[in-house]
C-alpha cells in the first residue's frame, strides 16, 4: 500500500493561532491527519518553527510558507512510496540540510513525519503506540503516570506566578483510569476552594486554573502550593498518595548577563534559588522539578542535580530540547535525572525516538510532554506509551486539546488490558 497524496494545511491551535496540519491519503483512499503544537516557553536549542512573518496575516504568525514546503517540496519525497516514517524523516532531514530545520521548517517536517507514522501503522494494521514500541524494541508498552497541571502560571497565565506549572500526580503507578479520576477529583476540589475564596476560576493555556494570588510574604508561588495541599486533602487524598511537580521554566526570569533570577521582588543567585527549592521540598510533598535552572546557567545545573537529585526528579526541558547530543552531554556531566521529550522540539519522530533511546540506555528519566499551544492530535499519547515513558505531561483536567490526549490514553489502556 502506497501514499497517494500529501496535503499541508494551515489550521489553528488551542490559542487560536496558526499551525500546520498534514493529511495523507493512501492508495485505497484511507487517510490520516496530523497537526503540530507550538510552545511559548521555548528553548534556544529547539528546532525552527517556520512562520510567514507577514504582518498582514495573523500577526506574522501564519504558516503558509511551511504548508507550501509540504505541498511542493516534501510531498514529492513520499508520494508513491510505502509509508515509512524512518525513511521519510531521513529524506526530509537531507532535503532541509540545516541543523535546526530552518529551511523547510520543523513544523512542516514534523507534521509529515507524524502523518507518515500514522499511515504506516494503518498499513501494518497495528496501533500507533505499537509502531513506536516496535521501533524501540520494547516488548511491553506501558501507560505513563500522568502529571496534571492544575495551576498555571508564568507565560501560560500572566497571573503573577513565577513558576509556570503546578502539577499533581499519583505517587505510584496505578491504572491510568484511576489516575485520571484522581486528577479530576483534585482539580474540581481546587475549583471549589478558589471559588469560595472569590478567586477567578478561569483557566490558563494548559487547562489549569490561573488565579491571581497576592502572595504569602510576597511570594504568590507559596500560596499556590498551599492551595494544592488543601485541594489534595479536600479531595480525600493524603500527601502519601499524591505528589506535587513543578515546571519552574526558570529561563523566563533569568537574567543571563547578571546571572540572577528575578523571583518576584527578589533578585536571587542560583545558589539562593536552589536553597529555596530545598525549603519548599522540605515543606511540601514535591517529587519533581523541571527547568529549575536556566539552560544558560550550566554550572548551576550541576549543583542543582548534586544537591537535590536524591530527593526529587530533576528534569531538563529547555536545556535538552529533545536533542540526542544535548541529552548525552547532560548525562555525561551529571546534569538532571531525566529529560522532557517533545517531538516538536527536534522536528521528526525518528529523532525524538533517538532521544528516548539514549535516555533508556542510560537509565535517564523520560517525560513525554505536550506544548502549551496544542491541537486535538493525540500522537504524543501513543508516543508516551510506545516509549514506556515514566511520566506524561498533558495539562490540567479541562480544555478539549488536553482531554483528547487523556482520553486516548484511556483507550490505549483498554487495548492493552
Ligand atoms: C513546558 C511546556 C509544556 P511550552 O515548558 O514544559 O508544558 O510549555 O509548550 O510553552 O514550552
Ligand atoms: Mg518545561
Amino acid at each position: 500500500m502506497k501514499i497517494k497524496s500529501v496535503t499541508g494545511r494551515e489550521i489553528l491551535d488551542s490559542r487560536g493561532l496558526p499551525t500546520v496540519e498534514c493529511e495523507i491519503t493512501l492508495d485505497d483512499d484511507r487517510s490520516v491527519v496530523s497537526s503540530v503544537p507550538t510552545g511559548l516557553s521555548t528553548g534556544d536549542f529547539e528546532a525552527f518553527q517556520l512562520r510567514d512573518n507577514d504582518k498582514k496575516r495573523y500577526f506574522g504568525l501564519g504558516v503558509l510558507k511551511a504548508v507550501k514546503n509540504i505541498n511542493k517540496k516534501i510531498a514529492p519525497l513520499v508520494v508513491g512510496k510505502k509509508p515509512s516514517f524512518s525513511d521519510a524523516d531521513k529524506e526530509m532531514i537531507h532535503l532541509d540540510g540545516t541543523d535546526q530545520k530552518s529551511n523547510l521548517g520543523a513544523n512542516a517536517i514534523l507534521a509529515v513525519s507524524i502523518a507518515v507514522a500514522k499511515a504506516e501503522s494503518l498499513v501494518q494494521n497495528i496501533e500507533l503506540y505499537e509502531l513506536i514500541s516496535n521501533k524501540l524494541g520494547i516488548k511491553e508498552p506501558k501507560l505513563p503516570i500522568p502529571m496534571f497541571n492544575i495551576l498555571n502560571g508564568g507565560l501560560h497565565a500572566s497571573n503573577g506566578l513565577c513558576f509556570q506549572e503546578f502539577m499533581v500526580m499519583p505517587s505510584k503507578q496505578v491504572s491510568f483510569k484511576k489516575s485520571l479520576e484522581m486528577g479530576v477529583k483534585i482539580y474540581q476540589h481546587l475549583k471549589l476552594l478558589l471559588f469560595d475564596a472569590k478567586h477567578v476560576v478561569s483557566v490558563g493555556d494548559e487547562g489549569g486554573f490561573a488565579p491571581f494570588f497576592t502572595g504569602k510574604n510576597g511570594l504568590p508561588d507559596l500560596e499556590a502550593f498551599d492551595y494544592l495541599i488543601k485541594a489534595i486533602k479536600f479531595a480525600g487524598f493524603s500527601e502519601k498518595d499524591v505528589k506535587i511537580g513543578v515546571d519552574v521554566a526558570s529561563s523566563q526570569f533569568f537574567d543571563d548577563e547578571e546571572g540572577v533570577y528575578s523571583f518576584h521582588a527578589h533578585e536571587v543567585d542560583p545558589e539562593e534559588l536552589i536553597e529555596f527549592y530545598e525549603k519548599i521540598i522540605s515543606k511540601y510533598p514535591i517529587s519533581y522539578i523541571e527547568d529549575g535552572i536556566s539552560p544558560m546557567d550550566f554550572g548551576a545545573w550541576k549543583l542543582l542535580t548534586k544537591k537535590l537529585s536524591k530527593k526529587v526528579q530533576i528534569i531538563g526541558d529547555d536545556i535538552f530540547s529533545t536533542n540526542e547530543a544535548l541529552i548525552k552531554e547532560g548525562i555525561k556531566n551529571k546534569i538532571a535525572t531525566g529529560s522532557i521529550i517533545k517531538p516538536n522540539q527536534v522536528g521528526t519522530v525518528s529523532e525524538a525516538l533517538k532521544s528516548v533511546d539514549i535516555c533508556r540506555k542510560n537509565n535517564f528519566g523520560i517525560v513525554v510532554s505536550h506544548r502549551s499551544g496544542e491541537t486535538i492530535d493525540t500522537f504524543i499519547s501513543d508516543f508516551a506509551v510506545g516509549a514506556n515513558s515514566s511520566h506524561f505531561k498533558g495539562g490540567g483536567c479541562a480544555r478539549g486539546e488536553r482531554i483528547a490526549k487523556f482520553n486516548r490514553l484511556l483507550r490505549i489502556e483498554e487495548l492493552l488490558s
